[in-house]
């Protein structure tokens, strides 16, 4: 019973997501500040960032095989160790009817490094704003430096392009057996990003990978999840836990099919707010 609930619950899921519109999830008369036709041009815009390894790239493609069949799969992954995503990729969603939209985009990042520098934190309000378009390569090294050096802590003053633009809501992706997300240093580092991102109404939905690599100790598995909480500041209820469809298996475990499908729902959820809120401040600043 409980596994038929599960089968049906992932199934209604799916199909919802699989033509989302933008705003849909709210309800599309919620978006009273809206200008006229901004919703019908409207993606929701959602970010990928994290660590390098954590399973960026591999979550977009747990999330395109999982909607439209294990062929799609978009996302380049690391191989080998070797360091995967350089560019900043664009994903967009597969629309009902060809003359529309695809509802969402997926912002896949280069992953950021161990001691998470004023360079990598310039760069991710600069990914967050639009300001780095499609395809780009996510610059480090010497250039990066100078960004920072040039923007300092006031990087996320940035000019901002339009609400359309900008992402809406961040995944932040970690990896359930990488110890080091304990650590201090990445958590004072962590602090102010969020803080950021409160104040621009972008809320971090946080998505714990390798679920496969921990035991099925329930106090293990709920020792990690509070954990990744206090790093991202996330509640209970954006935060998941699940494994990532790997380019090696031909089926996907139905329990994974569900929290993934779960946590982009609630994800298009936050980005619809976070639209929704930029309308009413815009209009408030234009009165
Ligand atoms: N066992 C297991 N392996 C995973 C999981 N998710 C990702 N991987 C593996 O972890 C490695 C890194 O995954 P990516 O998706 O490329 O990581 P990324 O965060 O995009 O990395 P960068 O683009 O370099 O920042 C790959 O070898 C994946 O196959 C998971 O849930 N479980
Ligand atoms: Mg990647």
């Amino acid at each position: 019973m409980a596994c038929k609930n599960l089968q049906g619950e992932t199934r209604d899921l799916k199909d919802k997501l699989k033509n989302y519109k933008a705003g849909s999830i709210e309800g599309l008369n919620t978006f009273t500040d809206a200008l006229e036709g901004e919703m019908e041009g409207m993606q929701i815009r959602l970010a990928v960032f994290g660590m390098t390894g954590a399973g960026k790239s591999s979550l977009v493609n747990t999330i395109w095989k999982t909607l439209y069949g294990k062929e799609s799969a978009p996302a380049i992954e690391q191989s080998s160790g070797a360091e995967g995503t350089q560019l900043l990729e664009d994903f967009t969603s597969r629309a009902g009817t060809q003359n529309e939209l695809g509802g969402f985009v997926f912002n896949d990042t280069r992953g950021f490094n161990f001691d998470f520098n004023n360079a990598e934190e310039n760069e991710l309000f600069r990914v967050l704003y639009g300001i780095v378009p499609a395809g780009q390569l996510i610059e480090r090294g010497e250039w990066a430096d100078q960004m920072a050096e040039h923007a300092g802590q006031a990087a996320h003053r940035l000019e901002k392009p339009p609400v359309a633009d900008q992402v809406h809501v961040v995944l932040w992706v970690i990896k359930a057996n990488d110890i080091r997300f304990e650590n201090d240093q990445y958590m004072h580092k962590f602090d102010f990003v969020r803080q950021m991102l409160n104040k621009e109404g972008v809320t971090i939905v946080t998505a714990i990978t390798h679920g496969d690599k921990l035991s099925e100790d329930e106090d293990d598995i709920k020792d990690v999840k509070t954990k990744a909480m206090e790093v991202t500041g996330s509640m209970k209820g954006r935060t998941f836990i699940f494994a990532n469809w790997l380019g090696e298996d031909e089926e996907y475990d139905v329990t994974h099919q569900r929290v993934v499908l779960k946590m982009l729902h609630t994800a298009l959820a936050c980005g619809e707010r976070s639209v929704r809120s930029r309308q009413v401040q815009r209009k408030l600043a234009n009165k």
